[in-house]
């Protein structure tokens, strides 16, 4: 390997069109040693790079199933973390930018979830009571604490599966970091406002009384994407108002209000399906990234669906923005020389423990 890497400074102010023949250069270059995953909520100018897409649930299996050197993840921070934690160990994960992170997730760490964990120890003992569930949208040390204490990981996908399963063997959950994801999924489920209990990470005891932990089946990690929570009913209701046939599909990180007046409400993966599936000429509300909303208008526009963005104002993932044509050119190129940059590496033993958690997931999702 040589040893110093091409500084991305040359690369930054590269235009779109250099850089996209370039990318294809360095991409024929490498050939099968590696491949790209695009998440839905890229922007085009780097989806269009990749060998595959989808949600992270869909990516992770692919991640696990390749057999390229190198897995160029074009998405956040924990997708490259789980794409290394769930391929084997001479294959390289790698994000193009490493400060494309995940703000939702950043509200639940290692130290806060532990603290949580124990002051529930103070009532009664969690191991035998709480499956304690993390969305996939976490740090992989949190998914190994899920691990390690019989618990699982979700996405927005199987949400439904994961907490059907955590009550088969204990009659509580403690779900995070989004409150809304847990919150929503429980609703379809059955369960009450009164079945659950938001947790403030920033009080002691989650700012609950004991009567309120006891009487809660899900506990709900304060945690929230910004981006989803753009949308609101009142959107809803006017879109209502000036198209009555039309119908609405929302994420289920978004509030509960806006869930709630929704039709349908699902992961992206449930979101295209959905759409793929409608009626030619049927009209579309749409509450998830602009960059997929966008997407959808374009490749739906020939068979007369239309689709609208919820907000009306430009509400993208601005750390899924991150991964940007220079930034992958970059990689490509170095990894085209025979430098490795941005490797994403969890430590093995974290690793091994993220891994029971994530297979638990694996296991029982369709
Ligand atoms: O699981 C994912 O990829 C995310 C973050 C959203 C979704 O619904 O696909
Ligand atoms: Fe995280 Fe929200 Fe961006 Fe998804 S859209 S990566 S949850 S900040």
């Amino acid at each position: 390997m040589a040893a110093v890497a091409l500084a991305y400074e040359q690369f930054d102010s590269l235009p779109d069109e250099d850089c996209a023949a370039r990318i294809q250069a360095a991409k024929a270059k490498l050939g099968k040693r590696v491949v790209i995953l695009g998440h839905h909520y890229q922007r085009d100018e780097v989806f269009r790079h990749a060998d595959f897409s989808g949600d992270s649930l869909k990516l992770s299996r692919l991640a696990a199933s390749s057999n390229a050197d190198y897995i160029v993840f074009c998405g956040v921070h924990f997708m490259a973390e789980v794409a290394d934690i769930l391929s084997r160990p001479r294959q390289v994960s790698i994000l193009p930018d490493l400060s494309a992170g995940c703000s939702m997730a950043d509200m639940a760490n290692l130290a806060n979830v532990e603290r949580a964990w124990k002051e529930l120890a103070t009532l009664f003992d969690p191991d035998a009571r709480v499956t304690p569930i993390t969305y996939i949208n976490s740090a992989a040390d949190l998914k190994a604490f899920c691990g390690r204490h019989g618990g699982l990981v979700c996405t927005s996908t199987n949400a439904r599966h994961v907490l059907e399963r955590a009550y088969q063997h204990r009659d509580k959950v403690l779900f995070f970091p989004d409150q809304h994801l847990g919150r929503n999924t429980a609703y379809q489920m059955g369960m009450s406002p009164e079945d659950m209990a938001v947790w403030d990470f920033t009080r002691p005891m989650g700012g609950l009384t004991r009567h309120q932990i006891e009487k809660a089946k899900i506990i709900l990690w304060k945690g929230f994407c910004s981006v989803h929570q753009m949308f609101r009913p009142e959107h809803i209701d006017a879109f209502r108002t000036r198209h009555p046939e039309g119908k609405v599909i929302s994420h289920p990180e978004c509030s509960f209000e806006v869930c709630r007046k929704s039709d349908y409400v699902g992961s992206t993966e449930f979101i295209i399906k959905t759409i793929t599936e409608s009626a030619p000429g049927s009209r579309w509300l749409v509450g998830t990234e602009l960059n997929l909303v966008n997407r959808l208008r374009e490749r739906f526009r020939e068979d007369g669906k239309i689709v609208q963005f919820m907000s009306p104002t430009v509400c993208m993932c601005s750390t899924m923005f991150r991964i940007d044509p220079p930034h992958l050119l970059w990689t490509l190129e170095n990894l085209a020389s025979g430098r490795v940059v941005n490797r994403i590496r969890v430590p093995e033993d974290e690793a091994a423990q993220a891994r029971v958690a994530l297979q638990r997931m694996l296991d029982i999702s369709p």
